[in-house]
C-alpha cells in the first residue's frame, strides 16, 4: 500500500512498526475534507482492519495549524446552488459512513489533534478509542456560524456530555483548547505538542498503550466557573427559554453568550436544538441517519448558503439570515 507517498496525496497512508499511519494532507485548507479524502480514509480502514500486521491505526493532520478544520463546504454550497443533489448525498453519507467505521474499529484508532479541529475533524477523532490533544488544539463544532448543525455524529456525543456542555458548545460553536477537550471529553489525553513525533515512535514500537507514558496533568477546565449556569440556561426546553434565561443570569458570561447565539441562524438554532435533545435517545447509527436526512435539506435552505459565502468564501462575518 503506498510505498511512494507524493506529496499530492489528500490522504499519506503508512506502515510504521505495528501502526498504521494515515495524514490528512491538504493543509493550505487546514486538511478540510473532501470526497477524495474520504474515500481513501474508508478504503484504507477497510484495508487495516482485518490486517493482523496492523494493532492500531494513528491519524494525524499535514502541517501545525490543523489536524482538520472541517468539511469541503464550498463544494457542498456549489452542489446545492447547482441543484446536484447527489454530489451532497455522496459526500454526507460517506463521510458518516467513515464516522461510523472509526466508531465500530476493532482495533485502537489513535487521533493525535494539533492546531483546529472542527467539524469534520471531530468526526475524524472523537469516535475513536484514542484522541490525544496537545495545548495548540482548538476543538469546536461552529456550524451554526453557517447554518448548518452539528453532524459527523455529534448528535450522539453533544448530548453525552456532562450536564449542558453539549448543548452549549452546539449552539455557540464555543472553542476548546486541548485541555478543555479533555475535560469536556472530546479528547482522552493531554500531551505536549514536543513530544508529538516521540508519541508517534513509540507508538509505531509498542502500539496504542504507549500512549499513557506521554499524558501530562490537566490544569483546571476554564468552563468550570460557568458550569451551573450553562446547566441552568441550556438545559431549557426551546431556544426562546435558553435566550430569557441567559438574560435573567446577569452575568457577563451570559451576556456574551446571548450575544454569540444572536449572530447564528436562527433557523440552525432550531434544527440544532431538536436534533440534539433528540440525539440523547438515539444510538449513533439512528444518529447518523437523522443528521443524513436532515443535511440534505439544510443543504438547500438560503442561510447555508449565505452562511458558506459569509464565513468561508467572503470572509465579511456578516451573514444576512433570513428572519427567525
Ligand atoms: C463554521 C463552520 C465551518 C467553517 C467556518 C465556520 C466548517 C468548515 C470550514 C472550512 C474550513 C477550512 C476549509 C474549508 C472549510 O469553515 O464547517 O473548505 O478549507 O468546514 O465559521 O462550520
Amino acid at each position: 500500500m503506498s510505498s511512494s507517498p507524493s506529496a499530492e496525496d489528500s490522504v499519506i497512508v503508512a506502515r510504521q512498526g505495528r501502526i498504521g499511519h494515515i495524514t490528512l494532507n491538504r493543509p493550505k485548507a487546514l486538511n478540510a475534507l473532501n470526497l477524495e479524502m474520504i474515500r481513501s480514509l474508508a478504503t484504507t480502514l477497510a484495508a487495516w482492519r482485518d490486517d493482523p500486521a496492523v494493532h492500531a491505526v494513528v491519524i494525524t493532520g499535514a502541517g501545525e495549524r490543523a489536524f482538520c478544520a472541517g468539511g469541503d463546504i464550498r463544494a457542498v454550497r456549489d452542489a446545492a446552488l447547482a441543484g446536484h443533489d447527489e454530489i451532497i448525498r455522496a459526500f454526507f453519507s460517506e463521510e458518516y459512513a467513515v464516522n461510523a467505521a472509526i466508531a465500530g474499529y476493532p482495533k485502537p484508532y489513535i487521533a493525535l489533534i494539533d492546531g483546529f479541529c472542527m467539524g469534520g475533524g471531530i468526526g475524524l477523532s472523537v469516535h475513536g478509542q484514542i484522541r490525544v490533544a496537545s495545548q495548540t488544539a482548538h476543538f469546536a463544532m461552529p456550524e451554526t456560524a453557517i447554518a448548518l448543525f452539528p453532524d459527523v455524529g455529534a448528535t450522539h456525543v453533544l448530548p453525552r456530555l456532562p450536564g449542558e456542555l453539549g448543548m452549549y458548545l452546539g449552539l455557540t460553536g464555543t472553542r476548546l483548547t486541548g485541555a478543555d477537550a479533555v475535560h469536556a471529553g472530546f479528547a482522552t489525553h493531554f500531551v505536549d505538542h514536543a513530544d508529538f513525533p516521540a508519541l508517534l515512535e513509540a507508538l509505531a514500537l509498542d502500539g496504542a498503550a504507549a500512549v499513557a507514558r506521554f499524558a501530562r496533568e490537566l490544569p483546571e477546565f476554564s468552563l468550570a466557573p460557568h458550569r451551573a449556569a450553562i446547566d441552568r440556561c441550556f438545559g431549557q426546553a426551546s431556544i426562546a427559554a435558553i435566550e430569557a434565561a441567559l438574560k435573567a443570569e446577569g452575568s457577563a458570561w451570559a451576556e456574551e453568550t446571548l450575544a454569540t447565539l444572536l449572530k447564528m441562524s436562527p433557523a440552525s438554532l432550531r434544527w440544532t436544538f431538536d436534533i440534539l435533545r433528540a440525539g440523547a435517545h438515539r444510538t449513533l447509527a439512528q444518529c447518523l441517519a437523522a443528521e443524513f436526512e436532515l443535511v440534505q435539506r439544510v443543504a438547500h435552505h438560503p442561510d447555508f448558503a449565505e452562511g458558506v459565502r459569509a464565513m468561508v468564501i467572503d470572509k465579511d462575518r456578516s451573514p444576512k439570515w433570513q428572519a427567525a
